[in-house]
């Protein structure tokens, strides 16, 4: 377990921006910097930090979309769920999850880890039962405990599964015997492995898969489901894995599917390096999710204003 510190400051702002109330934003930041369980390269506890401080480097326009988002949408930073020196991983999981149940439900929340195991509470707080979660991972985290607890980070996607949730898997490169059984007896979790789409054809279905879905959808990101040449700062890489085109195809399919409605996004995992590009990649993707998911939506058709009214752009 790693130190905690009380003196670990967040910065609280995206793109260096005023923060609207919680309660009027359209999009909600939440930072989550919990480390309990993670195996290998430690630091994911960093991640939130190092992303609103590369945020700050970021244009306020965003070049896909062709605009500048924070000019029509109103964003807020939350006060992080802050690990608690001594207490319980479950005591954690509880409050993480009264946190989630209590944010505003119409907004997209972007929740930043921190490991992996956060997604579960926050999901069960925001998402209706038979809903479906679109995973971008490395790993299947479908181990039902790992060194003893159900809380580590192999178990997310085991919990949400037994919870009755569909699950998409995508980029998926390291697994155990046991997780490859339960995929191929589980109808309801279907699983991209890493190496089949690497052919264009097999991408495509994949693509066609999430333009068809329907209704609730919590997109969660593990940073490693990328591939570690772009970004190494993760707490467990693997080789292969999806380009930043690829990831950013799978954001807009879900964003531009009329049926999906699509409010959650996790995005964890990321353990901070020197060079600072994984942290950047990681804001940017933050940034990418909320103008894909606000133009999708219309706000640029929007007359109010957005975070970034009076705010110098130089
Ligand atoms: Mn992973």
């Amino acid at each position: 377990m790693m130190a905690k510190s009380a003196s670990m400051k967040i910065q609280m702002q995206f793109l260096s921006l005023p923060n609207a109330s919680p309660a009027d934003a359209d999009v909600l930041i939440l930072p989550v910097p919990h480390e309990q369980t993670v195996t290998y390269k430690h630091g994911t506890a960093k991640g939130p930090q190092a992303v609103l401080a590369a945020s700050e480097q970021l244009e306020f326009y965003e070049e896909d979309m062709a605009w500048s988002p924070l000019k029509k949408m109103k964003l807020a930073v939350l006060p992080a769920v802050e690990d608690a020196e001594g207490e319980p991983e479950a005591a954690f999981h509880r409050r993480l999850f009264e946190t989630a149940a209590q944010l505003p439900e119409e907004a997209l929340l972007i929740a930043l880890g921190g490991e992996h195991s956060i997604t579960p509470d926050m999901l069960f707080a925001r998402m209706p039962e038979g809903g479906t979660v679109v995973h971008i991972d490395a790993h299947a985290d479908l181990r039902p405990s790992y060194h003893g607890s159900i809380y580590n980070h192999a178990c997310p996607m085991y919990r949400i599964r037994d919870r009755g949730y569909q699950l998409i898997q995508i980029g998926i490169r390291s697994l155990n015997e046991d997780e490859a059984s339960r995929i191929a007896a589980d109808d309801g979790i279907t699983v991209w492995f890493d190496r089949a789409l690497q052919q264009p054809g097999v991408w495509q279905q994949l693509l066609d898969q999430l333009a068809a879905l329907s209704g609730p959808v919590w997109l969660s990101i593990d940073m490693d489901g990328f591939d570690p040449a772009l970004i190494s700062g993760v707490g467990t890489p693997q080789p292969g894995g999806l380009s930043w085109h690829q990831g950013l195809d799978v954001l807009q399919a879900l964003t531009d599917n009329s049926a999906v409605d699509l409010r959650n996004i996790d995005i964890v995992e990321l353990a901070p390096e020197a060079s600072r590009v994984s942290e950047m990649m990681t804001a940017k993707l933050v940034q990418k999710c909320l103008s894909y998911w606000g133009k999708a939506k219309g706000f640029d058709q929007r007359t109010s204003v957005g975070s970034q009214t009076g705010v110098d752009d130089e």
